[in-house]
């Protein structure tokens, strides 16, 4: 379906003065509030086709209705989060959960919803039916080279259909490992890992970048063998600099300090991008800031002092995508909350004074430079996020408005209530 224009106007309208009236202490007495809007409005998230769906978990899988039966609706899908908020402008594809089969059309397709291909993504995790070689125990540092190889072609083609579509990198996430002591020569693992990613590297455009994703645990709990970032740097190093380093937000032992792996990997060069979610235990795919706002805010602060500090541009430099699970909600409303908790920590993270901040730090005062980290996080920065969304033809209040016009209903009605999309 899709979204009238003049449904997003009418319903914003209804809430103008209420926003205005939020808006005018920004406009009226904060100086960087212009520029910060500018930054919103380019800010742009990647949806991942594979969560369009509801997901399961290996006890069992909760469906909702109308769920996309195609990539076609999944593109229209994400079209109708970017019309609401104009700042989910691109689809992350996994194959072959989602093979373009005309490339060309598909192109279009996302086109006309003003939507672009963020990274192809590969798996190497699951065996699909018509495969001749099994990935039981592993893929790239798969012990017979025979299936090294078939997983190594797999990702070349992989990078074929992104070309296709304008997608300009590839994430691998390999779930390569062991469950038991013993299981696995290490020294081997990583030396077999290493040149098979070196194959898929040799294969890559020369525009495009190589995201290489670490997971700490599962499927395998034993060892990963891309288990942490300072493998995934090493492998990244040895690659070559087309390889980066992807950071998911759920894919660290717990307590991890990210905003401190994310300011390392970037001062190195090697921060490729995110898989945005959050989580309590482990790799959970929650809704992003829904359990640790204040560590999302942290990591957005060192990602904008790290990428200032390089020049770098915000929107444009690195891969900004969701990896997201929703067992229990409607994944649209899903996305929707995990893009504005994802815009909310930017744009707390741009209110922070570096200056003061850095004072602070050269003078030991601990406190102070608590409290000015806090001070930005406890700001509510939601009218900013909404006039950007307002500015940029997008709802005021995007999931009120998808309420209002029972989207979900409609897409049951267009597509029945008992549908199931490919993906997690
Ligand atoms: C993994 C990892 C990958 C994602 C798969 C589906 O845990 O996060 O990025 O592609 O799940
Ligand atoms: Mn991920
Ligand atoms: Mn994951």
């Amino acid at each position: 379906m899709q979204l009238d224009p003049n449904a997003i106007a009418d319903f914003n309208q209804r809430q103008e003065e209420n926003h205005q009236r939020k808006l005018s202490y920004w406009t009226q007495e904060v100086a960087t509030a212009e520029p910060i809007i500018q930054k919103l409005i380019d800010f742009q998230i990647a949806i991942p086709s594979w969560a369009l769906g509801t997901g399961g978990t290996r006890f069992g899988r909760f469906a909702g209705g109308g769920e996309p039966r195609s990539l076609e609706e999944k593109i229209a899908d994400v079209g109708l989060l970017h019309a609401l908020n104009r700042a989910s402008g691109a689809i992350s594809l996994h194959i072959p959960w989602d093979i373009p089969t005309d490339a060309e059309a598909i192109k279009q397709l996302a086109a006309s919803y003003g939507l672009a291909f963020d990274a192809v993504n590969s798996n190497t995790f699951q065996d699909q039916p018509d495969q001749a070689l099994t990935y039981k125990f592993g893929s790239l540092q798969h012990v017979d080279a025979a299936v090294r190889q078939q997983a190594i072609d797999h990702n070349i083609e992989v990078i074929r259909h992104g070309e296709a579509l304008g997608s300009k990198a590839l994430t691998v996430w390999l779930s390569d490992g062991s469950c038991f002591p013993g299981q696995l020569n290490f020294r081997k693992a990583f030396g077999r890992t290493l040149d098979s990613l070196g194959e898929i590297y040799s294969a890559l455009p020369s525009d495009w970048k190589m995201f290489v994703e670490y997971k700490a645990f599962e499927p395998n709990f034993y060892s990963m063998t891309v288990g942490d970032w300072g493998s995934s740097f090493l492998y990244a190093t040895k690659l070559g600099p087309k390889a980066y380093t992807l950071v998911d937000l759920g894919h660290h032992l717990p307590n991890a300090n990210i905003e401190q792996i994310v300011a390392i990997l970037l001062n190195e060069g090697k921060l490729g991008g995110f898989h945005f979610n959050d989580s309590k235990y482990g790799d959970d795919d929650l809704t992003a800031g829904s359990i640790k706002p204040y560590q999302l805010f942290l990591i957005f602060n060192e990602l904008v002092d790290g990428m200032d500090a390089r020049g770098m541009n915000h929107a444009t430099s690195l891969g900004w995508m969701i990896d997201a699970s929703h067992n229990v909600k409607d994944p649209l409303e899903d996305l929707l909350q995990s893009v504005e908790a994802i815009q909310l920590a930017y744009a707390q993270a741009l209110l922070v004074d570096r200056q003061a901040l850095e004072e602070a730090r050269e003078a030991n005062d601990v406190a102070q430079a608590q409290e000015i980290l806090q001070d930005a996080f406890r700001t509510d920065v939601r009218p900013l996020v909404a006039e950007a969304r307002r500015r940029a033809g997008g709802a005021v209040q995007p999931l009120a408005l998808y309420r209002h016009l029972n989207v979900r209903q409609q897409l049951i009605g267009e597509r029945g209530a008992k549908t199931i999309a490919t993906g997690l």
